[in-house]
């Protein structure tokens, strides 16, 4: 039995290599693997007859399947990798690259205009020794209303309402936490800048937004008077839109400035003879400023017999508009590649 069994496997073997030996393409070796060695194949049904052998043989008769199993396995490996070579040996002699087709051109991005501000801003400020510092936009009610002299019930808060996210915590109105926290730090004397996104409950319309970016500098040492900020702001301008820009200050009020001041920058537009950006009066509203309030200075720790200091703060996008002309600050925000492009 066993000996008709091996004579039965030598054939199927024989006749496995044969056709393997002359096959003559990849796709012929499939078939082989399916008639040798698939559910219906030869050595399939050698494997099902397995039943008409006797108990004791079966060992010995299940082990020589095995081997011719692997022989034919092994044997269609090998000649699939001589098709395989030949394949790309026929491909690489036939297939050119054209280099000179021109290649996939890359949608390239470029910085946002508030961005593009901003760098200018800080450039600016850099550039006279300031240091640009960031901090959190949710904060304590602390750092954004009592330590710059806007106590709780004052009505100046109601200017800025926010989002609040306990009663003590909030998304910052102002950016002018960050400089509470620097004067806190006990660090002096301080030239800063403070750049960030702050939070209003405002509707939004083309001047104004829930969230938009503030740039509020400040300035401590000894002997810092109004004529520092002046000189400092006047120069700002100038850098910003240009020789000739004439500057003037209306005097303002806020909590945390004593005195304050708005500054006006001569129209860019006209010169300063009136037009339509201008509204006629030669003048835009740039920023607001001042003297920090003595109050301010101690609160943080800071002696104002010894110390003084100013400070302003600007919106970032209210620049952006003015530098770009740009009518409405929703344009900012929506994204829209074909507004963006063109700047
Ligand atoms: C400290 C003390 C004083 C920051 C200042 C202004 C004037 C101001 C507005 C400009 C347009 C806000 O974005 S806006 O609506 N800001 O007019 N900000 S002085 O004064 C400070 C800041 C920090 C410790």
């Amino acid at each position: 039995m066993v000996r008709n069994m091996n004579e039965k496997l030598s054939n199927i073997l024989e006749e496995a290599m044969s056709q393997i030996n002359a096959s003559d393409k990849l796709d012929r070796l499939n078939d082989i693997r399916v008639s040798f060695l698939g559910k219906k194949g030869e050595l399939t049904s050698v494997l099902k007859s397995m039943k008409d052998v006797a108990p004791e043989d079966r060992p010995k008769v299940g082990q020589m399947v095995n081997e011719a199993r692997k022989q034919i396995e092994e044997k269609l490996e090998e000649k699939k990798k001589v098709f395989e070579e030949k394949l790309l040996e026929e491909k690489i002699k036939t297939e050119t690259i054209d280099v000179t087709l021109p290649g996939k051109k890359r949608m390239l991005g470029h910085r946002h205009p508030n961005t593009i501000t901003l760098k200018e801003v800080e450039d600016i400020f850099i550039g006279m020794g300031y240091e640009v510092v960031e901090g959190p936009e949710v904060e304590y009610d602390y750092y954004n209303f009592e330590a710059l002299n806007i106590p709780a019930n004052h009505p100046a808060k109601d200017e800025q309402d926010t989002f609040y996210i306990t009663k003590d915590i909030l998304l910052r109105s102002q950016t002018s936490s960050v400089q509470v926290h620097e004067m806190e730090k006990g660090k002096l004397p301080i030239r800063m800048i403070a750049p960030g996104r702050v939070f209003r409950s405002d509707e939004v319309d083309a001047t104004h937004s829930p969230t938009f970016h503030q740039i509020e500098g400040l300035v401590i040492d000894k002997n810092i008077t109004f004529a520092d900020l002046k000189g400092t702001l006047q120069e700002f301008a100038i850098r910003l839109f240009g020789e000739g820009t004439k500057v003037k200050f209306r005097p303002h009020h806020f909590q945390f400035t004593e005195p304050s001041a708005e500054m006006d920058v001569s129209c860019f537009k006209c010169g300063g003879k009136g037009c339509r950006f201008c509204k006629g009066s030669g003048w835009v509203e740039i920023l607001g400023c001042g003297m920090v309030h003595p109050h301010v200075l101690e609160m943080s720790g800071i002696d104002p017999e010894e110390y003084t200091g100013f400070a302003f703060g600007v919106g970032l996008e209210r620049i952006a508009l003015f530098k770009y002309e740009i009518d409405d600050m929703r344009l900012l925000y929506e994204n829209d590649t074909r507004f963006l492009k063109q700047f």
